[in-house]
């Protein structure tokens, strides 16, 4: 039996991207370091994962649902290999620089390509709905009170 990757703990840095998330996808996704990128292991590849996140502001230290997409983009047909986090919470200003903890709770689907742009955005929103329906498990609950989010 392979050992489960899950749950899997990381921090990363929030980098700058080409900026599509919000633009073209109406969904903003918090891009981690490439440290926090070569660091994953094997057994999490490519695909859309689900999780929490906590950003280390220094006025707030709030969990939230999040899904996170791992790889290359094949819709866009990058060469590097991404982590970005979509944060299930409507934010007024951006945290560039800003530090993110994940925990990443379970897998959703691999990365795909798509025909076209609309066929990408609707399976973003069915992986939010997804990833909404898995974290209101006890199962994922849990982890809330972890001391990974504790200062
Ligand atoms: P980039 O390609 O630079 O990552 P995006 O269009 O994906 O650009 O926007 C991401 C940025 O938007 C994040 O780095 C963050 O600063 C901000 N942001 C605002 N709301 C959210 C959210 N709900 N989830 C993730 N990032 C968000
Ligand atoms: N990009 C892909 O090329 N194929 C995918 O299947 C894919 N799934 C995603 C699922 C979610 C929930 C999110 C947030 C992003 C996904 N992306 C996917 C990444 C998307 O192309 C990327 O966030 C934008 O290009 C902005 O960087
Ligand atoms: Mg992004």
């Amino acid at each position: 039996m392979l050992k489960s990757p899950f749950p899997y703990f990381t921090l990363g840095t929030i980098v700058r991207g080409f900026g599509r998330g919000s633009k073209e996808l109406g969904c903003p996704t918090a891009n981690l370091d490439e440290t926090t990128v070569e660091n994953l292991p094997t057994a999490i590849d490519e695909g859309v994962y689900y999780g929490w996140a906590q950003l280390l502001t220094k006025t707030n230290h709030e969990i939230y649902k999040m899904v996170t997409s791992i790889g290359t983009n094949p819709f866009y047909n990058n060469e590097k290999k991404t982590i970005e986090t979509h944060i299930m919470n409507e934010f007024t200003n951006d945290f560039y620089g800003e530090q993110l903890k994940i925990v990443l709770l379970g897998k959703i689907r691999p990365m795909k390509t798509f025909q076209n742009l609309n066929e990408l955005t609707s399976a973003i929103q069915q992986d939010i709905t997804a990833a909404n329906c898995e974290l209101n498990s006890n199962r994922c609950r849990q982890y809330l009170n972890h001391s990974f989010f504790k200062k």
